[in-house]
């Protein structure tokens, strides 16, 4: 059976999260909200537009739509500059020798990411070529824990969502992948992912036997 193996960005391949974190942390501070890296737990895997509803809740902010454009084109171009000078040093340890080796192997390979950034992310870091099909929060209507990101991936290359893995490094994309049918794979905290089918630490835990039994499965 052929599979096809799909790759969150954020928390996965690059740790942009320091960057959005920075971004919004601006936004919080200008509006007088307490923000702080615990708080950017909430964000990860979620989209920009429901991360400031989160921010605002935190803060117990109410405010117009037109603001809230504002501060969202307000994050954004913050949050480019910080990718401007973001090269191949930034792709997180081990992912090169996964991608490598599924590449050897004959595997496609997706990315599922809620980001509307993710393709100048890729290029930037030099591994755009790697992947077949970039699905990303410009495809997409339905926000993870739905599992549209990860289905619009696995359809494009006609593969079965039983057929597909799921790296995540977010509890919403872990429900995704889970309640899309498809083999999660958590990258993180075992605490944090238990939903996860598989969990690591990082790529670095992750060996080329692992990946083997599951294109065999
Ligand atoms: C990433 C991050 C989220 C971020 C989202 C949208 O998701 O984890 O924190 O809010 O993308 O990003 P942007 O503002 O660039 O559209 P993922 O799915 O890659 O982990
Ligand atoms: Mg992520």
């Amino acid at each position: 059976n052929k599979k096809v193996f799909i790759f969150d960005l954020d928390g996965v391949i690059v740790d942009t999260a320091k960057y959005h974190f920075l971004a919004w942390q601006k936004i919080a501070k200008e509006l007088n909200i307490d923000f702080t890296l615990e708080h950017n737990e909430l964000l990860k895997g979620v989209s920009r537009v429901r991360s400031l509803d989160i921010i605002l809740e935190l803060g117990n902010v109410e405010a117009s739509q037109e603001d809230k454009d504002k501060w969202l084109i307000q994050k954004n171009e913050d949050y480019l500059t910080y990718l401007v000078d973001m090269d191949e040093s930034e792709i997180l340890p081990g992912v090169f020798t996964i991608l490598k080796f599924l590449k050897e192997k004959n595997q496609p390979i997706a990315l599922g990411s809620a980001s509307k950034n993710a393709r100048p992310i890729l290029k930037k870091t030099g591994i755009l070529s790697y992947f077949n099909v970039v699905v990303d929060g410009n495809d997409v209507t339905n926000a993870k824990p739905d599992p549209e990101v990860f289905l619009i991936a696995a359809k494009l290359l006609n593969i079965s969502p039983e057929n597909a893995i799921v790296f995540e490094d977010s509890v919403a994309g872990v429900q995704a992948a889970n309640i899309g049918k498809m083999t999660s794979v958590g990258i993180g905290e075992a605490s944090i992912l238990h939903e996860a089918k598989y969990i690591f630490k990082d790529f670095t835990e992750i060996d080329t036997d692992f990946i083997e039994e599951l294109i065999r499965k």
